[in-house]
């Protein structure tokens, strides 16, 4: 009998995988920014306003601090920096957007700009010359005015006009770049920007605006895409996908009615743009189509308020990505029943009708929806992983925000990243095809609504300096130890605040 438990004993042990204790060679470490949170030189050179520039300026009384990021970080002057950071780092990757307004000053693509070019060519060659892997965003939010007084996304044109950008630039710039993402996180473009009133354009058509947006989004991501993998793929060899924000999002209770709240609550949330692109059937979400159809005849709408695809585009953007990128930050349960808030009637969370609750003893950020969550990102990627069949991934953004009184001492952000690199490797031992984990951020920069007043940053800003001077976090020295011995160290003590560049950088 004992020797049956003592053979059983040790074949379990022998099964079980060992746990990934060290990040393969070939994982690319990174961090990410985007254009209009750290570039400044709003209007330098032939660019145009974009609706970031509009918003700021016409309407500081609704940004936290009242500022806009005219100047912010100036990468537009210190690139260079910028790469010396990478390089103190030892960043594998660096994950950046471009400014449409700065390339195409018109929207349109009659005219190119030179200046604009010329800038993104600069900041690519100095990664390049120091073997950084450029990761591109081609749109982070920060559309061209001239498109947006054209209706934006809400314009039947929008994909077209996407896809004549993303041309443009796979053409000056894909001969360094491989990596290419089409939008950063749809559904702070299409619901905040367009349903809600929390990103610019703040539009606020809380009945319509987040689905039609969601369908001219998908349809110019896929058009993009078929033009990278059509004509520029096949000499340039590189890989197109999306970001998409996905926070773990959970049942409250066992109960059926929480799943299903929940599972509602995460086809609103990411579900929208991620099944047309990465389901079997493609399309929309079944059980929230269902109820938006639904409620819409209801209300009196003629139509659903959840616009269709028709056959012929489900099958454009059906399986148009390379890789799935995603920026994970936070965890919530959802309730059918309970923490119920109000919303206007008809709107996105009118529709899922859900609950959200955080478990107060997580520990808080200086953001108000950013926890640490317990096995967030393994929770995320698995549930992922199988619902679409393991496509590749990338953590695309995670981090964590302080106050700047906090200074440079910022353990909390420590505390975050290591949990999250914890369960990055309960990730890779669960066999899901994940390549990459890029910070949110490389430095501190403008973000968004609250202004300067959360700081995500691995380097800490100076804004009031004439050179935005940028000092290394003790984070900034964990991360780089983590990315030079692919190992989380918890007893590791950075023993010097001065920075310095290992040699192969
Ligand atoms: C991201 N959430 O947005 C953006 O891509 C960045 O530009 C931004 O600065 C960063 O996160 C920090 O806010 C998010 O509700 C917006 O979990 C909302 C959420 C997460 C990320």
């Amino acid at each position: 009998m004992k020797l049956i438990i003592l053979i059983g004993l040790v074949a379990a042990i022998c099964n079980a995988t060992p746990r990934h204790s060290k990040f393969p060679d070939d994982f690319l470490f990174g961090t990410t920014t985007a254009a209009y949170q750290i570039e400044g030189g709003w209007n330098a050179d032939d660019k145009s306003e974009s609706i970031w520039d509009r918003l700021t300026h016409t309407r500081p009384d609704l940004i936290k601090d009242g500022n806009n990021a005219d100047v912010t970080a100036n990468t537009y002057t210190y690139y260079k920096r910028d790469v010396e950071m990478m390089r103190e780092l030892g960043l594998d990757a660096y994950r950046f957007s471009l400014s449409w307004s700065r390339i195409l000053p018109n929207g349109f693509t009659n005219h190119i700009s030179e200046a604009g070019v010329a800038f993104y060519n600069n900041y690519i060659d100095e990664m390049i010359k120091y073997n950084i892997t450029p990761m591109v965003t081609l749109y982070h939010w920060d559309l061209p005015q001239k498109l947006q007084d054209f209706g934006g996304f809400l314009n039947p044109d929008f994909p077209l006009w996407f896809e004549r950008y993303a041309k443009v630039v796979y053409e000056k710039f894909g001969d360094r770049v491989k990596h290419w993402m089409t939008f950063n996180e749809p559904k702070e473009i299409c619901f905040q920007g367009y349903g809600d009133v929390s990103k610019a354009p703040i539009l606020n058509i809380t009945d319509l605006g987040t689905y039609v947006c969601a369908k001219n989004l998908v349809l110019g991501h896929a058009k993009a895409y078929h033009a990278y993998n059509n004509l520029f793929k096949p000499s340039q060899g590189g890989v197109c996908g999306i970001v998409i924000s996905v926070n773990w999002m959970g049942p409250l209770t066992d109960s059926e009615e929480d799943h299903f709240a929940a599972e509602i609550a995460r086809q609103a949330a990411w579900g929208l743009y991620a099944e047309p692109i990465f389901s079997e059937q493609g399309g929309f979400p079944k059980e929230l189509s269902e109820i938006v159809a639904k409620k819409s005849a209801e209300q009196g709408y003629p139509t659903s308020r959840l616009p269709e695809l028709s056959d012929e585009q489900k099958d454009l953007i059906r399986g148009s990505a390379d890789f799935f990128g995603v920026n994970h930050y936070t965890s919530f349960f959802i309730s059918a029943t309970e923490n119920k808030q109000v919303h206007p009637v008809p709107s996105l969370y009118d529709d899922v009708d859900a609950g959200g609750y955080v478990p107060p003893e997580w520990p808080q950020a200086e953001s108000d929806w950013l926890r640490l969550a317990p096995d967030s990102i393994y929770n995320a990627l698995t549930h992922l992983h199988k619902k679409y069949n393991g496509p590749t991934f990338y953590i695309t953004e995670n981090g964590w925000s302080q106050a700047l009184e906090e200074g440079l001492e910022d353990d909390s952000r420590i505390k975050y990243h290591r949990a999250a690199l914890n369960s990055v490797l309960d990730t890779l031992d669960a066999g899901v095809d994940l390549r990459g984990y890029m910070a949110w951020t490389l430095m501190d920069n403008f973000e968004w609504m609250v202004g300067f007043t959360e700081r995500f940053g691995l380097y800490e800003v100076d804004f009031t300096s004439e050179q935005k001077t940028r000092t290394p976090r003790k984070s900034a020295f964990i991360y780089k130890q983590i990315i030079k011995t692919r190992v989380i160290d918890p007893d590791y003590e950075p023993d010097t605040r001065t920075m310095w560049i290992d040699e192969g950088h």
